[in-house]
Order: structure tokens, then sequence, then C-alpha cells
């Protein structure tokens, strides 16, 4: 199994390697991509070295698989070329999320769905990824009818240039400025670009993509999307309203039972899930349920994952893992 990494040498793409090697994932060959000017530079994997090239050269390799993380204008150029080599590209970046021809995947929900004509699979975007695996097994359930959800987001999210700009705040130098303010001691409520309807992108991909996922655009989803200055996870604060009424045991019993999801909700003990827990773990958290006393049929609870694994790289390799188990 040839698998190459294209954006090796960045955030996801680190992260990529790090599960891949974690979960010891059946390559036979690895092939590490990165821009132009890190081509000939090694890197490490599995204690062995390898040398960084570039995308023609991956190309030419013809990979079994390409996990690419190195941002939407790369994936909508060299996708379909590796695609129409044979490869099968699961890509990070939201060039294709939204393409109807592409699928949406969040292996413990759709996975089932892919072919072998699936050909570029699409990983959603970080923030959706950790909501709409909470929403699925209580959509099926109780038939969710509207979700508010607000999210605080790690900086690691917009890059290292964002954690850069907060270890230069924390001492107090200035430099390249990653948002528009200053982040620390700082929550900024703009993440990505404004759009026309004054919600930003990622707010928009929160409704748009949690809607294909659950393949239900009946699904109403409104979100406000924060940036706070931590690195270890995104949190989201979410209230969803059902179309049935609903029991908290059910509730529990449904998100426990779901895979990929650990329940930390005993707020007795100050139990309840934080980034600096979640950093360096897969499952996404889920805590603080509680039934909505302001509504019959709404319920409250706070998620948190690391955005960097299952909101990246570790949904985009157990993509790959369900492609070598079903033989794809
Ligand atoms: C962010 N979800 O957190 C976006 C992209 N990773 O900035």
């Amino acid at each position: 199994m040839k698998v190459a990494v294209i954006g090796a040498t960045g955030m996801v793409g680190q992260v990529i390697l790090k599960v891949l090697a974690e979960r010891n994932f059946p390559l036979t060959e690895l092939i590490p991509v990165a821009s132009e000017r890190s081509v000939g530079k090694e890197i490490e994997f599995k204690g062995a070295k390898y040398q960084l090239v570039n995308l023609q050269t991956a190309l030419d390799l013809q990979p079994d698989i390409a996990l690419f993380s190195a941002g939407g204008k790369t994936s909508l150029e060299w996708a379909p070329k590796f695609a129409e080599a044979g490869t099968t590209v699961i890509d990070n970046s939201s060039a294709w999320r939204m393409n109807p021809t592409k699928k949406l995947i969040v292996p413990e929900i759709n996975a089932s769905s892919l072919t072998k004509e699936d050909k570029i699979i699409a990983n959603p975007n970080c923030s959706t990824i950790q909501l709409v695996l909470t929403l699925k097994p209580l959509h099926d359930q109780f038939k969710i009818k509207r979700v508010i959800v607000s999210t605080y987001q790690s900086i690691t999210g917009t890059g290292v240039k964002a954690v850069q700009q907060l270890e230069r705040e924390y001492k107090g130098e200035t430099g390249e400025m990653a948002y528009p303010y200053p982040i620390h001691q700082n929550a900024i409520p703009h993440c990505d670009v404004f759009l026309e309807n004054d919600y930003t992108k990622e707010e928009m991909k929160l409704t748009d993509e949690t809607k294909k996922i659950l393949a239900d655009d009946t699904v109403l989803v409104s979100a406000t999307a924060v940036r706070i200055p931590v690195v270890g996870g995104h949190s989201e604060s979410v209230n969803i309203e059902f179309e049935k009424e609903f029991e908290i045991s059910s509730i529990k019993k449904a998100l426990k039972d779901f895979p990929g999801i650990t329940l930390q909700d005993y707020p007795s003990v100050n139990t309840y899930p934080m980034p600096i827990y979640a950093e360096g773990k897969n499952d996404v958290f889920v805590g603080r349920i509680r039934k909505d006393h302001s509504h019959p049929r709404a319920l409250q609870l706070w998620i948190v994952a690391d955005n960097l694994r299952k909101g990246a790289a570790t949904n985009a390799v157990q993509i790959a893992e369900y492609l070598v188990e079903n033989k794809f």
C-alpha cells in the first residue's frame, strides 16, 4: 500500500504521519510531499528517514492513497490528477466538501456510502466532525429539528502563524498577525471570512456540512464560531431541539454506545470535556448534558475534540483504513 501525504510538513500533515504510525497503518511505501522549497529535506517516520518530494514526483510514483492537507488551491489542481492516475484521494481542504459529486465522510457515520468509484473523498471541517459525530446517534433516535452551536476554537486550526502570534503576545512582542486582533486574553468572533449573510465561512461550514453528512436538509443549524487562545482542541456549546420527547438517560446511552464518542459527564466531581484533556486523543468528548429548562424538547451539551486529530488527521486516516479493510 503506497501512501502519499501531501503537506507532510504542515501542522495537520505532521499529525497524519503520527497517526499513521500510531495505528500501524499497513503502508509499504510512504511518499511525503511538500512545497518546492522543502523538497530534498528529510522527515522521519517510524524510525526511518524519508526525503520530501514535490507533487509531480509523488504523482509519478502512483500511490494507492493520497492524504491531502495542502490547501484548497492545491487540492483543486492536483486531486483530479491523482484520481485520474488511479489514486484514491482523501482531502482535508474545503475544496470538494460541498461538491455534489463528492462524498463528505465521517467513517462512524457514512463510510458505508463509499464505493470503488469514489476517487476523491472529502474530509469535513474540524468543527463539523466533532459536532456531527455527536448529533448522529441523537438524530437517529430523536429526530433533530434545530441546532444552535457556539464554538471556542483552538488557534492550531489557523496554523503555525497563529501559534507564533500567541507565543509572541505572551512575551509582549509584536510581529506578523494571523488575526486582525491580539489573541492573547481575547476571544475573536471571526473564524475565516465574513459572507453576505453576515455569518463567517466557518459558521456556514457547520451548517452546510452537517446537513450533507446527516443526509437531511431539514436539520436547521445556526452557528457562531469564536477563536480563543487555546491549543488542545475545539470546544462547542450546543443546543439541540428535537421533534420527539427524550429522557437524559436515553440521550446518554445513545452517545455512550456510538463509536468515537467518550462521555465525560460527572459534574458532581468536576468532570467534563476540556481541550487540555482532549489534546492528543482521537475521540470526541461529550459532557454537560442537561435538559434545556427553557424548552420541553431541547438539550444542552458540551463537545470537545483535538481538532488536529479527529478534526482532521485521524478522521482522514480512518477513511483510509476503511478503504483498506474493504479492499477498495
Ligand atoms: C479553523 N476549522 O479552525 C478551521 C480550519 N482548520 O480555522
